[in-house]
């Protein structure tokens, strides 16, 4: 797909989320680069995660990935694929009363599905740093690799309610940028595609954290992995090329 193409689809599709199909979900960095969200039927499929539940102890203690791999992500997946079902189910009865409100909970769910399936590959349990064209882009962008960690700690801390510290590309300027995403789906930048997803929902740290997200988001940092990053900088930058 060529630069064109990919602002003509993301104008028709919109959202941070909402993506041409099969394009830029990287999976870890020893696959193909893909992220495969849906099946050939076009249902919404959720993928083992990367690892086992205990990779990322202690930081992240095994019970609260398994709830929320099994249960929070599983569901959104399964809730997505009700709310598609309700609205082909309008759509051939014609019977249009709750259409808006199904493709709504289809943006909320959905979006919920592609964020944490890119928040389980941005995730590893060896310290690690941004380098090469990732590195260039955030010093370019945000003055150097301190000031983009300040920025999006500050923000994934200062969410109202749950949402989503979300570092992401903008093809429109060609540039990073960082979102303050309420629940999964809101305050986005039309075109953005997310690099990096930093999940700071109650369940991704209350049995662990209890009421510190500030003291989760500071140890989620030391867990990130940049080369993922980089990667899915890389499948976006050639996708909008
Ligand atoms: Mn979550």
């Amino acid at each position: 797909m060529d630069r064109k193409q990919f602002l003509q689809n993301s104008l028709i599709l919109g959202g941070a989320a909402m993506l041409p199909v099969n394009s830029v979900f990287a999976a870890g960095v020893s696959e193909n680069g893909i992220d495969k969200l849906v099946d050939k039927d076009g249902n919404f499929i959720q993928q083992a995660l990367p690892y086992s539940e205990d990779f990322l102890e202690p930081k992240m203690d095994a019970e609260t990935m398994k709830l929320h791999y099994t249960f929070h992500h599983g569901g959104a997946v399964k809730a997505a694929n009700s709310d598609l079902r309700k609205i082909r189910e309008a759509l051939d009865s014609n019977s249009l009363e709750t259409v808006d409100f199904w493709t709504k909970k289809l943006a909320f769910h959905f979006s919920s599905h592609v964020l944490h399936s890119i928040y389980w590959t941005n995730l590893t349990n060896k310290l690690n740093s941004p380098s090469g064209e990732l590195q260039k882009r955030i010093e370019k962008n945000f003055g150097s690799y301190d000031n983009l960690k300040t920025y999006i700690e500050a923000t994934s801390k200062n969410i109202d309610g749950n949402g989503w510290g979300i570092l992401g590309y903008q093809p429109y300027a060609d540039s990073l940028t960082i979102l303050q995403c309420e629940n999964h789906e809101k305050l986005t930048q039309w075109g953005v595609i997310p690099i990096l997803v930093i999940d700071v929902w109650e369940h991704a740290y209350y049995l662990k954290y209890k009421n510190k997200r500030a003291d989760f988001v500071d140890a989620i940092f030391d867990l990130i992995n940049w080369d993922n990053v980089a990667q899915r900088l890389d499948i976006a930058l050639r996708l909008t090329k």
